[in-house]
């Protein structure tokens, strides 16, 4: 691999976009060994993964201007559909994905976070769908998800208008959960990743696919897709190591990492 890194620490995965001289931007080739790096984790052993950028200055500065300046129609269709598809993969990842984003976030570095769970950011961070004033629209899903997590209003303001902002007005929208300091902002993603690496995995996938699942379809039908998710927890070890625990009232037990087994 040239422009990922991958780690490993415990139960947390670390996925680094490093292409500096570009500050980060998607080409196909990143999107490719980002494709192939998700394939390659081990889901029996890693339970979070977190998406970052290398460097102090850029997440993801969007795709790759410079590549995609000559595309013709069909090429311009097929990068789209090779970047949907990796971020359509993060978005059903079976397990959490945490965006740390560290800078800039533009056009498919906002989108490439938006595909992600959950969104953290450092004090230096800027957000934006800047297309319209590259002649285009946002092509990895921004106009979709920006407008369901910020509501279409502040979506279309931001996208209409290529207007960037700052990490505390991503903050004050709801766009991400916290902004740290940039020294602090790993420390936070690892602390964040490992709480959620430590519960009931077969729970933490299940209640991941329940809320995208159930976001898709009215909530008559998104109540049957938690019933069978909810279902779907009983029997295995996880439920009645957990459940077990608290009967037993032992709280040390409750504390352990419950064994990951059944899926
Ligand atoms: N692509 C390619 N190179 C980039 C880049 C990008 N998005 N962003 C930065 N770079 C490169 C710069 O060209 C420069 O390279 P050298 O000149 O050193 O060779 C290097 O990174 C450092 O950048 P700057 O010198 O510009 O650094 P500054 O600190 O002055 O400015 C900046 C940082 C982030 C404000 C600025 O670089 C900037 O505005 N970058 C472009 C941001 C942007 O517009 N991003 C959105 C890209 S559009 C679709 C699929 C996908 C998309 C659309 C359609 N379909 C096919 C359906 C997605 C579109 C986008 O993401």
């Amino acid at each position: 691999m040239e422009f990922i890194k991958y780690e490993v620490e415990g139960a947390v995965g670390t996925i680094t976009i490093d292409r500096q001289k570009a500050l980060n931007a998607l080409n196909s080739q990143v999107l490719d060994e980002l494709n192939e790096t998700l394939d390659a984790v081990d889901l029996a052993t890693v339970r979070a993964l977190i998406l970052t950028g290398a460097g102090e200055k850029s997440f993801v500065a969007g795709a790759d201007i410079a590549e995609m300046s000559t595309l013709t129609k069909a090429e311009g269709e097929a990068f789209g559909k090779k970047g949907n598809d990796v971020f359509r993969k993060l978005e059903t990842f079976p397990i959490p994905v945490i965006a740390t984003i560290n800078g800039f976030a533009l056009g498919g570095g906002c989108e490439i976070s938006m595909s992600c769970d959950i969104r953290i950011c450092s004090e230096n961070a800027v957000f934006g769908q800047p297309e319209v004033g590259l002649g285009i629209t946002p092509g990895f899903g921004g106009t979709q998800r920006l407008a369901r997590i910020v509501g279409v209003g502040k979506a279309k303001e931001m996208i209409y208008g290529a207007r960037n902002i700052k990490a505390d007005e991503a903050y004050r929208i709801g766009l991400v959960n916290n902004v740290y300091p940039l020294e602090e902002l790993m420390p936070a993603a690892k602390k964040l990743a490992s709480i959620i690496a430590a519960n009931a995995p077969i729970a933490v996938r299940n209640c991941k696919k329940a809320i995208n699942d159930g976001l898709q379809v009215n909530m008559d039908q998104a109540i049957v897709i938690e019933e069978k998710l909810f279902g779907d927890c009983f029997e295995t070890e996880d439920q009645k190591a957990g459940m077990g625990n608290f009967l037993e009232k032992d709280k040390e037990k409750k504390l352990k990492v419950v064994p990951f087994k059944n899926c």
